[in-house]
């Protein structure tokens, strides 16, 4: 691939491709660093190479590297084996003035340094946002046995690839800014294992499977999109190093909702085209459908109510004293937090955050410091929205009767306010031996699973999709159709 040296192009002639480690943060000026680093790209291959996608380290990839940090142009297109994809590590340019934007520094300079009353906070962000990069790799790894097309095999290998780099923007962090016991949650992070009982992966969701490509996509829509507000969060941070990582890591971050939000969508699209054919008009005809072998519309709901779940857990506590901590000290704000109209230190405003009480949802008024997680996500909600508008408007073109919706926020939660009820999908609450009876309406259940798993097929042929799906509209990088997306050997 020729990412030799820096291009002449203006938005790209920062990045440095002639080192071992691709970077624009001057890698080679701080040689303590470059040593930390070096030492710990062996370990990282090492992981790549045991925990990465399964059985694909020879085959040419169709993959775009980021090579610069502009705002046009930032990427280039070429065929590589994936062990040596050049992860880089990749800073957004510098504000020049740039101030703390909220919290009791406001207006204060950005911390070019980690501030010492704020290191373990800090240090424990980095290794959260950190531990999540790796996890998804480990979680998809065997899902190219079963790939749809090689359009699909070279997008899924394009999302790894990616967290692996985000993972690199994590590490670069720790190294940089917290000495021996960032190099020490360095290498932890290589040691932990998504769903390990003895050294799981940090949050809940990153210790699920993804058995299939339905969950993978699901996974892209909803997780990452989590991936996205979070990080949006985070580039808001006083800690200019973070707040500039974590803006470079969102350029990327798109491509992986695009690949959720398609890949839902052209599995609705396909079940449509092929129940249409059929004279199909009833979508919980599930045996009808499922004889056409296409996933019915009511099990991608109920693998929609599974991912929204899990993925709301992501955001914590809806009342938090650990979110208030980090917003108050301007380490981590609110979404698009310099867009919002106040005085970006919630001094005496409130939220309204849902609370429950005795079988009774009710909303009430709380310092908007404590609930800074409740609004991140109310605003989680309101972007997935969009995207289940977009679904059902597939469903609608083909004048099938069926809508798919986000479960009540209380449904199958594990963490924070409602993590200890058992709340149908509308938001009726129930004993917990009524709920397990029709925990099968809600959530994908065994057969289901078995399913998707029978249905699950490789499609290696250039130009060709397995039967449950759609192709896409346009190829990666406005390829033709038969383009080989990648070259498995
Ligand atoms: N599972 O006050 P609380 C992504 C812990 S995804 C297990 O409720 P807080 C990606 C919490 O750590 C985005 N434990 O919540 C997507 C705390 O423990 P300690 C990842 C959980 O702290 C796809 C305790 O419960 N980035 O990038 O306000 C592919 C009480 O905490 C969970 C981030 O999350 C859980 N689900 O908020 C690839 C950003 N939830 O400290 C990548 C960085 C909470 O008392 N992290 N706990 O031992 C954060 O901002 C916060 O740590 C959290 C939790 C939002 C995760």
């Amino acid at each position: 691939m020729d990412v030799e040296g820096a291009t002449s192009d203006e938005n790209m002639i920062e990045v440095s491709y002639n080192d071992l480690i691709p970077n624009n943060v001057g890698l080679n000026s701080d040689r303590a660093l470059k040593r930390a680093l070096e030492r710990w790209q062996p370990k990282f291959l090492d992981w790549w190479r045991t925990m990465g996608p399964d059985g694909f380290q020879e085959a040419e990839v169709y993959l775009r590297t980021a090579v610069g940090v502009g705002k046009g142009g930032w990427a280039v297109f070429d065929y590589v084996k994936m062990p040596e994809y050049r992860w880089g590590i990749l800073l957004a340019p510098k504000e020049e003035g740039r101030t703390i934007p909220f919290g009791k520094h406001k207006g204060e300079p950005v911390w070019e340094e980690v501030p010492g009353e704020y290191r373990a906070l800090l240090r424990r962000l980095i290794v959260v946002q950190g531990d999540t990069e790796p996890a998804s790799v480990e979680q998809q790894r065997y899902l190219g046995k079963t790939c749809p097309s090689l359009y699909d095999l070279r997008n899924l290998f394009q999302v790894n690839v990616e967290e692996g780099r985000h993972l690199w923007a994590m590490v670069h962090l720790l190294q940089k800014y917290f000495g021996r016991d960032g190099r020490e949650e360095a290498d932890a992070l290589l040691e932990r294992r998504s769903g390990d009982r003895d050294k799981p992966r940090l949050l809940g969701a990153f210790n699920e499977e993804t058995p299939d490509w339905l969950s993978f996509f699901m996974f892209t829509f909803f997780t990452d999109r989590d991936g996205k507000m979070q990080l949006e969060s985070l580039a808001q941070s006083g800690f200019d190093p973070l707040a500039r990582t974590t803006r470079f890591m969102l350029t990327e971050e798109a491509f992986h909702m695009f690949v959720g939000e398609s890949g839902v969508g052209r599995a609705i699209q396909r079940t449509c085209e092929v129940m249409n054919e059929a004279g199909i008009k009833n979508p919980y005809d599930v045996e009808a459908v499922r004889k056409l072998g296409v996933i019915d519309l009511p099990l991608i709901q109920r693998k929609a109510n599974f991912h929204i779940a899990l993925t709301r857990d992501l955001f914590g506590s809806e009342i938090s004293t650990n979110a208030a901590t980090y917003f108050n000290a301007g380490l981590k704000g609110r979404y698009k937090e310099t867009r919002i109209d106040d005085d970006h230190q919630l001094k005496d405003a409130t939220y309204p955050v849902l609370r429950h009480f005795n079988g009774e949802f009710f909303t009430e008024k709380v310092p908007a410091l404590s609930a800074v997680n409740a609004r991140l996500l109310d605003d989680y909600s309101r972007e997935c929205q969009g995207g289940l508008d977009r679904w059902n408007k597939i469903i609608k073109n083909f004048d099938i009767e069926f809508t798919i919706k986000q479960p009540h926020v209380a449904f199958n939660r594990n963490v924070g306010e409602f993590a200890n009820l058992h709340v149908s999908t509308e938001g009726g609450v129930f004993d917990e031996p009524t709920w397990t009876a029709h925990r099968e309406e809600w959530l994908p259940k065994s057969e289901d699973l078995k399913y998707l798993h029978d249905l699950m097929k490789q499609e290696k042929k250039c130009d060709c999709f397995a039967n449950w799906i759609s192709p896409p509209r346009h190829g990666v990088n406005n390829m033709e159709g038969d383009f080989e997306y990648v070259k498995l050997c």
